[in-house]
């Protein structure tokens, strides 16, 4: 079954906007996996972002990420990597369509409240990343044959 990482980030924490968020993925249909609030390390916020290193944004967006406690989250449902993607929006906050996360609770790209994976691979490599095997819950929700056909 597919999953993606989620993570409410620490202006989405701060703004006490975690229940509004988690709620959003619930109310939709997917699955909850993995939940954790932590202070993200140095190392895992630049493991995380590697992918941007090289841009002139990487140091903030890092000192950002790992300055106050994030909510780390699995959800899983056919195809949840692009929908949740689609829930939370552009990137750029002003841009993001009314109704998505970002477009709904943001104004500027570097506090837009929330990361979610961008590709299947990127969902595997995130989720090692921030959890272990542990962490993780495999379940079913007794309400599937009312989601899914
Ligand atoms: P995404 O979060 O929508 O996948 P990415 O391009 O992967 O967007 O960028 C990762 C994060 O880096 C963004 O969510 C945003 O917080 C930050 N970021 C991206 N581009 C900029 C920028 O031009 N200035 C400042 N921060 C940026
Ligand atoms: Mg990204």
């Amino acid at each position: 079954m597919e999953r993606t990482f989620i993570a409410i980030k620490p202006d989405g924490v701060q703004r006490g906007l975690v229940g509004e968020i988690i709620g959003r993925f619930e109310a939709k249909g997917f699955t909850l996996i993995g939940l954790k609030l932590l202070i993200a390390s140095h190392e895992l916020a630049e493991q995380h972002y590697d992918i941007h290193k090289e841009r002139p944004f990487f140091k903030d967006l890092v000192s950002f990420i790992t300055s106050g406690p994030l909510v780390a989250m699995v959800w899983e449902g056919d195809g949840v990597v692009a929908s949740a993607r689609r829930i939370i929006g552009a990137t750029n906050p002003l841009t993001a369509e009314p109704g998505t996360i970002r477009g709904d609770f943001a104004v500027s790209i570097g506090r837009n409240i929330i990361h979610g994976s961008d590709a299947i691979e990127t969902a595997q490599r995130e989720i090692g990343l921030w959890f272990t095997d542990a962490e993780l819950a495999n379940w079913e929700s007794t309400m599937k044959p009312w989601l899914v056909e």
